[in-house]
């Protein structure tokens, strides 16, 4: 319970927290943990680590039961199995990307030495602006990457016709986006190929793990052969360059024990972020993100839209006064790809071609969800910020702000 009646009573004035432990965003879900033990003493008994084991091999199968893909072929991060796509599709040159995305899309590229190209997205679904990509596009073009930003898939129809009639490779990274689906179909089975991470930060996770999933046989077998060193049939037999992108086996074990629970996790996401739209209903210049509830959601992540001018408080300002409370808020994409590392120098004037997404990293910020956070736990985040907003012009008075209006 919050149960501030004043202003000074808020941790970031020298009141006592609302919590005593940090609540984090990306606590892990963890399926069934006896399960869990039991694969892997399975594992120790048999000897079998690494390299393509039985647990590895029954995840995949899984996930491509659970995503209808023809295949998923699992790999060590979500990052690695976005640098194998973007190699094995032979994307080269420039490829154009959102920059309103976590730092790895940006990084597969450039790490290959492919120029990401920023593009801005639409404000209303922070996706991708197909028109934009298609000002973009030059003779070094050879692919776009759509990100499906919150679990909510890019406009993928807009996007393949421009990929088609310009003879361009088409992924997309669909970190955040596995059990979500465009048009009914689920994702995972769009553009060339589709790429997942399991992160301990994502809803469904192996500790460290991703995928690539392609109905694609071809790119499917270039990366298989791409993910382990090039080896082909037999021993010492290389017949491609690769690299060590596989994933391991307790990894394997995690993600099967986790697909088990698949159901139950987004039923708890679902809850959570009902839960969190209920409480927050009705404040000024505070919005959730909206899902299309006629399609499949994971709603793994909380995100809410500061309009300063209407809530009379900031992101930042909300960010902080949680964070003083012990609620680790997180600023997801701030301050955006274009703005980090090594893209900052090399186009130090990206920003005046991505206005919407310069304004959506001022705006943005995620919540936390999940199976590690109790519906009393969400009121009193709630709570907190409801307090901030309606006792904004006070806050920002103590923090040293001028109120708006
Ligand atoms: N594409 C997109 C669109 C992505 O969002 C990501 C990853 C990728 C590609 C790359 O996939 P991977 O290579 O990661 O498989 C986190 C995650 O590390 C990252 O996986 C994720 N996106 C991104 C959105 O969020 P950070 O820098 O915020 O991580 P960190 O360590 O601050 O963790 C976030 C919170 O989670 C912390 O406050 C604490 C909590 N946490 C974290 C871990 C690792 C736990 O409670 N337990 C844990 O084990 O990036």
């Amino acid at each position: 319970m919050f149960k501030s009646n004043q202003v000074s009573d808020l941790a970031i004035f020298g009141g006592p927290p609302a919590f005593q432990e940090k609540l984090h965003v990306g606590r892990p879900n963890i399926g069934d943990r006896d399960r869990l033990l039991e694969r892997i003493n399975d594992i120790l008994d048999r000897r079998w680590l690494s390299n393509d084991g039985l647990y590895v091999q029954e995840f995949e199968r899984k996930l491509s039961e659970f995503t209808g893909a023809k295949h998923c072929i699992a790999a060590c991060n979500g990052t690695v199995a976005l640098e194998l796509l973007i190699r094995a599709s032979g994307i080269t040159g420039e490829a154009i990307v959102p920059s309103f995305t976590f730092i790895a899309t940006a990084h597969a590229l450039q790490w290959q030495e492919i120029t990401p190209v920023f593009c801005d997205v639409d404000p209303k679904t922070h996706n991708l602006d197909p028109q934009k990509v298609e000002q973009l596009l030059t003779p070094r073009t050879t692919g776009i990457i759509g990100v499906h930003v919150w679990g909510r898939p890019c406009n993928i129809e807009a996007l393949t016709e421009i990929a088609q009639r310009h003879n361009l490779m088409l992924a997309f990274d669909a970190a955040h986006a596995l059990g979500a689906s465009y048009n009914g179909t689920a994702i995972g089975n769009f553009g060339d190929a589709e790429v997942f991470s399991f992160h301990a930060t994502k809803f469904l996770n192996t500790f460290e793990g991703g995928a690539i999933a392609t109905n694609n046989d071809e790119l499917a077998e270039k990366i298989r052969l791409m993910k382990n060193f090039g080896f082909g049939n037999g021993y010492d037999n290389v017949i491609y360059i690769g690299t060590n992108g596989k994933m391991n086996e307790t990894c394997g074990a995690m993600g099967v024990t986790g697909l088990e629970s698949i159901g139950k996790f987004i039923d708890v996401n679902y809850r959570n972020y009902k839960h969190y739209r209920e409480e927050l209903a009705d404040l000024p210049g505070i919005q959730l993100i909206v899902y299309d509830e006629a399609e499949r959601n994971n709603y793994q992540y909380v995100i809410l839209e500061i309009d300063e001018e209407k809530a009379g408080i900031n992101r930042n300002e909300i960010v902080q006064i949680l964070h003083a409370e012990n609620v680790m808020a997180r600023r997801y994409f701030y301050p955006g790809c274009h703005q980090m590392e090594p893209y900052r120098s090399y186009f130090p004037n990206a920003g005046l071609l991505l206005p919407e997404t310069e304004k959506l990293t001022q705006k943005v910020m995620s919540l936390p969800t999940g199976t590690a956070i109790a519906g009393d736990e969400i009121s009193t985040i709630c709570q907190i910020i409801r307090f901030a907003q309606q006792n904004s012009a006070d806050v920002r008075t103590r923090m040293g702000q001028k109120p708006t209006a």
